[in-house]
């Protein structure tokens, strides 16, 4: 490999082989990776990470590619929760998953945070396997963002999962408000208006004057799904005295009722709890 080196302030900038002189490749891979770690980074040293992944463009994906039913599809969650399963058994151990909406977080501890905890792999790795397989669940093509959020202790942990919950709740209900007065027959700007400035009491009360009790829609449209593995007890055959013994097995638990204020507090200290 040929490249010259030339100085700008205190950067050496190689130039490639077809401006001079040589250059060993290994000296030429080094001074090209340094360019790429420039913007690598590592979870920094705390308890906890969440990757939040959310859908890209869904709103225009499901209004005009995927025409899903709105505000709330169960097959669009259907094919979220296959996500997040997906999700689980992809090489990192996942201490808890939540999705609302388009959006999915996954716990993970810091020590088992795969990729030596390198940031641009966490994000684009789950990022990536999140797109694939929901755009095989739905039949088009979809993207997924990721973003890696460290939390400090427990108690940030509590108050991660109870704030995605919270905005899944009043997000839900106003999505409610919006597509009921929507099929009520106002244009959508009208709709907006009159929705605009409305507490929490005055839209459950908009929605009641429509008959809709947003108290009784299923728990997922209001609270979202949580996520985790459990472990089945079961009787197996060993093969080689082929006697039964007592075994276990990872299968996955969708929570239900779902955890919702205090619960998600019992659920998030108890996974986060020192296993003994
Ligand atoms: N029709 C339908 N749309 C949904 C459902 N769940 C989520 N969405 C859409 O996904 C969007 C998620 O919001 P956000 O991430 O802020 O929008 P984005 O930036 O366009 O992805 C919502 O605005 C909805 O339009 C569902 O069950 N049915
Ligand atoms: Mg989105």
């Amino acid at each position: 490999m040929r490249a010259s080196v030339q100085y700008i302030g205190l950067m050496p900038l190689v130039l490639p082989s077809w401006l001079g002189q040589k250059m060993k490749f290994d000296d030429f891979d080094r001074m090209m990776r340094r360019h790429e770690l420039s913007l690598d980074e590592t979870v920094p040293s705390c308890e906890w990470i969440v990757l939040r992944l959310d859908g890209r463009g869904f709103t225009k994906l499901t209004k005009e590619a995927l025409d899903f039913t709105r505000p709330f599809d169960v097959q669009f969650h259907a094919a979220m929760k296959r996500t997040c399963e997906h999700l689980l058994t992809c090489g990192a151990k996942i201490s808890l998953c939540y999705t609302q909406s388009d959006e999915i977080s996954l716990l993970l501890k810091t020590e088992n945070v795969p990729f030596n905890g390198k940031t641009r792999k966490l994000n684009s790795v789950f990022a990536g396997e999140a797109s694939g397989v929901f755009s095989l669940e739905v039949g088009c093509s979809t993207a997924f963002d990721c973003r890696t959020v460290p939390l400090s202790q427990t108690a940030d942990v509590v108050d991660y999962f109870r704030w995605r919950a919270e905005d899944a709740n009043r997000n839900g209900l106003t999505a409610f408000c919006y597509w009921t007065l929507r099929e009520a027959g106002y244009e959508p700007s009208t709709a907006d208006a009159e929705m605009h400035g409305l507490s929490k009491d005055q839209k459950l009360a908009l929605l009641s004057t429509h008959d809709i009790e947003f108290a009784t829609q299923p728990e997922w449209m209001r609270l979202g799904s949580f996520l985790r593995w459990k472990t089945d007890a079961r009787i197996g055959v060993d093969p080689r005295t082929r006697t039964e013994v007592a075994t276990t097995r990872q299968a996955f638990e969708w929570l239900e009722p779902c955890p919702v204020g205090a619960t998600i507090a019992a659920l998030v200290m108890e996974t986060c709890a020192p296993k003994t």
